[in-house]
């Protein structure tokens, strides 16, 4: 087992793209459980159609619980297992389509012609097509027509959403704890509210809802079912880490007209706009190395939204999803960093940085700002920590106040405590007696220390 257990409640999110069913429950207990992750995002577990680009997942077939994950009895034992490593399951959940056209489903059922064995021709909307310029000024046709020629589900009929209902609630009687509603767009929120009333018990639910601000379908139409997903952070992250100055950042969140942050699900990167599809954007990827830990180090320590960490695997710059794809899977036996698999949870940047947020979240507001009017920054979350980034070619040499204890404290993005908190495996920052910091963090660097990493 790891040292340096997670102290404080969970704070924090993965989605472990296209993990396996057996690999997922591995991970959670080999290593999202003891860093104190709260959930695992996993990718569509239901039938959808055959084929082995990763986009097959976003077009159902059944709702049977097979597919490239894994079956029901391994999705069972996925949920079990990380439940008792204390890291629920949020399920993908393709609340707007079923797959486009016919062909063939992974679990044997075939689909066309507007059916599926769950749905026959009068559980959908219209076969008209969504256009780009729908999304600006045309609700009914983003909510009615066809998103990518994905046949699209008639959400307001009874039946339709006790179907729906009927799988949200299977899985919940297997233990998952929370659903991210695809395409929440192009569904009509009232339609939402109906479902949600068909739904057991409270999990919780989070809205995909691209919205930079433009749309004919606004974000904040969703806040009353659920979390919505923040996408301006995304993009406006990624533009100032890239092409501005984090000395902006120092009223990020609703200062910048984001929705609140008890609702916001916010991320660096997502599994579209990283290759190019679903919102896009100049974002930070883990093709960006230095820039993403940093990146991921300042939404984790701020405190604005519900944070979802991105784990990917290289697509090798692949974007085309009409066309031959990279296959995603290793046949299983997914080891970190070999292959493929990018493993973005496990970099100590990130880690450590979802150290720092649970151990930080009993003090939830920004204390003592400080920053070069340029890129390097320094703020605390009270008495309960201190971070500071650095991302200039010339080192970050300044003294800071904060509100922390003095005494020694382990840099958590760069090492962990001792389990009997004698030694630190990284950094070492010293809070002084009158509580100032002399910060001298190298270029491209950062530092997050924290009251339950004292030494
Ligand atoms: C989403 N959120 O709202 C997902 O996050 C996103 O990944 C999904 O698109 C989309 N909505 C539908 O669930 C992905 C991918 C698309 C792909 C679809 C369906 O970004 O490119 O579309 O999944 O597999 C593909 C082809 C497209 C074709 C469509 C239907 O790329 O050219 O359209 O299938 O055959 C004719
Ligand atoms: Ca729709």
């Amino acid at each position: 087992l790891l040292p340096n257990l997670a102290a404080a409640a969970p704070t924090t999110f993965v989605h472990l793209f296209e993990w396996s069913w057996p690999d997922v429950a591995q991970e959670c207990e080999q290593f999202l459980g003891p860093k104190g992750y709260a959930a695992v995002q996993v990718s569509p577990p239901n039938e959808h159609i055959t084929g082995n680009q990763w986009w097959t997942r976003y077009q159902p077939v059944s709702y049977q619980l097979q597919s490239r994950g894994g079956n029901r009895t391994q999705f069972v034992d996925m949920v079990n297992r990380c439940k008792s490593a204390g890291v629920d399951i949020y399920v993908d959940t393709l609340i707007n389509h079923m797959a486009a056209g016919s062909g063939n489903g992974v679990a044997g059922s075939t689909f066309g012609n507007k059916q599926y064995p769950i749905y026959s021709p009068q559980d959908f909307h219209e076969s008209c097509s969504i256009n780009p310029e729908d999304y600006g000024n045309n609700r009914y046709r983003v909510q009615n027509c066809e998103l990518v020629g994905l046949a699209d589900l008639n959400t307001s009929s009874n039946y339709v959403q006790n179907t729906l209902a009927a799988y949200i609630n299977d899985l919940q009687a297997i233990g998952v704890k929370g659903f991210r509603f695809d395409a929440a767009k192009h569904v009509a929120a009232g339609d939402i509210q109906s479902l949600m009333a068909k739904i057991n018990g409270s999990p919780l639910v989070f809205h995909e809802v691209i919205d930079q601000g433009t749309e004919a379908v606004d974000a904040s139409e969703y806040l009353s079912t659920g979390l919505v997903t923040e996408f301006k952070y995304s993009t406006q992250l990624g533009n100032t880490f890239r092409n501005g100055s984090l000395a902006w950042l120092s009223n990020f969140g609703e200062g910048w007209g984001f929705m609140p942050s008890s609702s916001a699900v916010v991320f660096v990167d997502n599994h579209d706009n990283q290759r190019g599809h679903g919102g896009a954007g100049n974002v930070i990827t883990f093709e960006d190395g230095r820039l993403y830990d940093l990146a991921n180090v300042f939404m984790l320590a701020y405190p604005y939204g519900y944070p979802k960490v991105m784990s990917s695997y290289d697509f090798h710059g692949d974007t085309d999803a009409g066309g031959p794809s990279v296959p995603v899977h290793n046949s299983g036996n997914l080891e970190c960093f070999a292959s493929n698999w990018k493993c973005e949870h496990r970099w100590s940047y990130i880690a450590g940085g979802v150290d720092f947020r649970n151990n930080t979240a009993d003090n939830w507001a920004v204390t003592n700002w400080w920053d070069n009017t340029n890129n390097q920054i320094s703020f605390g979350r009270g008495s309960s920590g201190h971070m500071a980034i650095n991302k200039e070619d010339a080192a970050l040499n300044a003294t800071v106040q904060t509100d922390m204890a003095p005494g020694q404290y382990c840099n958590v993005l760069k090492g962990e405590l001792s389990g009997d908190a004698k030694s630190c495996s990284g950094e070492v920052i010293t809070v002084n007696s009158n509580g100032t910091i002399d910060l001298n963090v190298a270029p491209w660097d950062a530092m997050a220390i924290h009251k339950n990493a004292k030494l």
